[in-house]
């Protein structure tokens, strides 16, 4: 049997997760089972999922103390599954952006893949409802994602995906330090450095109907700098290569002319 756990991060979404909840239990099995981590909203969508808890077995919920951004969010989450041994892990908004009527076709892509990445920008994938500001926002980062770190990746800051367990703990989560969107990069990029298989497939992502969108300035600033700087030491990692190679070839040749000559 495969457990699966779908992490979903909450600060204030008490409209989204009575529907969030109520779809993703309606459209998978009993082995999937859904981890509210909440970061002390003040509207009290930690104790409204409280309150799931108790009734629903499939729902948990983890209590953080204060807002920390997406990315320790998900730590948390994937700490708490990798210690209660589930066999997959997916990431889902709240905010209902993401359908959870995907998961079973999300999930099912792991019998091949380390992880299956949610895609707007592949093929039959596409997104709703959205301004024209974030359209651009999220097409021109994943394209400087893309040229920066060399990777074939066409949505690598989308935040719905499902991982191995065992690919989690290949990616060596302990000095993940990037808190927004960059999370998602971050994770990518690390999978496919180690070698990890990933596969994405087309979703629809539908812009939020309740509450209010967490993204700031801030989260892209870090994107743009974390991205930038992965970029420039992956080519001056490359450059070094080269300058000891060639060093090497440099000086294999003047012994093996010195042998000829002696
Ligand atoms: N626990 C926790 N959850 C967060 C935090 N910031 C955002 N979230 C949740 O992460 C998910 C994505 O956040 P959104 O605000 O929808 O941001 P987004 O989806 O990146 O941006 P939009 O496309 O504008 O909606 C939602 O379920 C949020 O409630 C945080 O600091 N802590
Ligand atoms: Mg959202």
């Amino acid at each position: 049997m495969v457990r699966s756990l779908v992490v979903v991060p909450t600060y204030e979404e008490r409209e989204n997760l009575p529907i969030v909840i109520a779809r993703t239990l309606a459209a998978t099995p009993d082995d999937v089972h859904l981890l509210i981590v909440d970061d002390a909203s003040p509207d009290g969508t930690g104790e409204l999922a409280d309150g799931f808890a108790a009734g629903e077995p499939r729902v948990h919920v983890l209590h953080r103390a204060r807002k920390e951004g997406l990315g320790p969010a998900y730590l948390a989450g994937f700490t708490w599954a990798l210690e209660r041994d589930y066999d997959v892990i997916v990431e889902m908004d709240a905010d209902g952006s993401h359908h959870p009527e995907d998961l079973p076709r999300l999930i099912g892509l792991l019998a091949d893949h380390d992880l299956a990445l949610g895609s707007r920008w592949v093929p039959g994938g596409a997104v709703e409802n959205w301004p024209r500001r974030r359209l651009f926002l999220s097409r021109g980062g994943n394209w400087y994602t893309r040229v920066a770190l060399g990777i074939d990746i066409r949505d690598a800051t989308g935040g719905f995906r499902a991982f191995r367990a065992e690919a989690l703990r290949r990616i060596h989560l302990d000095d993940v330090a990037s808190h927004g969107y960059c999370f998602q990069v971050d994770l990518v990029w690390r999978a496919l450095q180690a070698g990890l298989t990933v596969i994405e497939v087309p979703i629809v992502f539908t812009e939020r109907v309740h509450g209010i969108s967490k993204m700031d300035g801030t989260i892209v600033a870090e994107s743009l700098r974390l991205v930038t700087w992965w970029g420039l030491r992956r080519r001056l990692r490359a450059a070094w290569e080269l300058l000891v190679h060639r060093r090497r070839l440099r000086s294999v040749r003047a012994n093996s002319s010195r042998a000829d000559a002696v």
